[in-house]
């Protein structure tokens, strides 16, 4: 790929990346004020992941997420405002403020779902995914899941289907080395996550590295199969989050400096030192940051004006109105 194209997208990347950073530390801040309630799961340090993986999906492939699900919203182009005020519980959310974190939703952007239940979402992934191809859409469906996950029923069964069904969709594992406080050795006999794939006959790949491109290339690939040959794929993301679980996990039980260890391999300080050797001065990655901060400011105004959902709503979404 010419060195200008490559540029070209790391830019992108590098502001979705610091976009995703600066809406969870946001959150972070109006959940400490009480402004958000009930349940939200940052993505901070796992960036790399949710924007390189969806930079290498088309407008009408779909993508399907779990509790944590902020930084795949917006590395799928949705607003910071209809992000933020979901987590509000407003109107004016992705959800019409009737998800919150867990549960952000777009069809304007395929965007299936933000799911709470561990697991869970995977077969339905496989449902889209099977949707897809017979209806000849050409459509890839990429499908997140935590380290926690591959134990769950739901896993085998997605995973079986995809395989022996052929269908277009590539599975995700974002390994950040821990479920809950539980590290992966404590529930997982396999180190390597990745193997399982074998158990499925499909093509399985683990894949460390903070560097966004290199990841992106990887992807790139495991998409263009699933479009152009209908093989679905198993890739395992190893990554870290740098805050606790969710927000009331003060995440205590991580060895001594393993998140100051981490932190120096940041993925975003990554890709602004490869923008550096590509020729990019530093003021136009400052200005990266200025925008990123006005479009923050702008969507928590946005989501703090916004009115709450009327009581009528209460059970509107409740059953299918014919
Ligand atoms: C079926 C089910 N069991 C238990 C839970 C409670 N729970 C919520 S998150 C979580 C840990 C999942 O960890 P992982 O899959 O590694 O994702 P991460 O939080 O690290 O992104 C658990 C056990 C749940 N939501 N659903
Ligand atoms: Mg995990």
């Amino acid at each position: 790929m010419a060195a200008t194209v490559k540029t070209r997208k790391l830019l992108q990347f590098y502001e979705q990346m610091v976009l995703i950073r600066r809406f969870e530390e946001a959150a972070a801040k109006a959940y400490a004020a009480g402004k958000i309630k009930g349940f939200c799961h940052l993505y901070i340090g796992q960036e790399a992941v949710a924007a390189g993986a969806i930079g290498a999906l088309e407008k009408q492939d779909y993508v399907v997420s779990t509790y944590r699900d902020h930084g795949h919203a917006l590395a799928r182009g949705m607003s910071a405002r209809e992000c933020m005020a979901e987590l509000f519980g407003k109107e004016t959310g992705c959800s019409k403020g009737l998800g919150g974190s867990m549960h952000f939703f777009s069809k304007e952007h395929n965007f299936m779902g933000g799911h709470g239940i561990v697991g869970g979402h995977i077969a339905l992934a496989a449902g889209i995914a099977f949707g897809s191809r017979y209806k000849r859409e050409r459509a890839v469906t990429l499908c997140f899941m935590g380290d926690g996950a591959v134990n769950i029923g739901g896993f085998h069964e997605g995973l079986t289907y995809a395989a022996l069904w052929n269908l277009p969709v590539v599975f995700i594992v974002e390994n950040n080395l821990y479920s809950m406080g539980t590290p992966l050795y404590r529930h997982l006999p396999v180190e390597d996550i990745s193997i399982k794939a074998a158990g499925y006959g499909m093509k399985g790949i683990r894949i460390e590295t903070t560097d966004i491109w290199e990841f992106h290339e990887t992807l790139r690939e495991a998409v263009n199969r699933a479009r152009s040959q209908n093989e679905p794929t198993f890739i395992e993301a190893v990554t870290y989050r740098y805050r606790g679980h969710s927000m009331s996990d003060p995440a205590k039980y991580r060895p001594q400096n393993e998140l100051e260890r981490k932190k120096e391999q940041d993925p975003i300080d990554t890709c602004a030192k490869t923008l550096l050797e590509l020729g990019i001065n530093q003021s136009q990655l400052d200005d990266i940051q200025q925008k990123v901060k006005a479009t923050i400011d702008d969507a928590v105004k946005f989501a703090e004006e916004s009115p709450f959902p009327p009581l009528a709503m209460l059970h509107k979404y409740t059953y299918v109105n014919p």
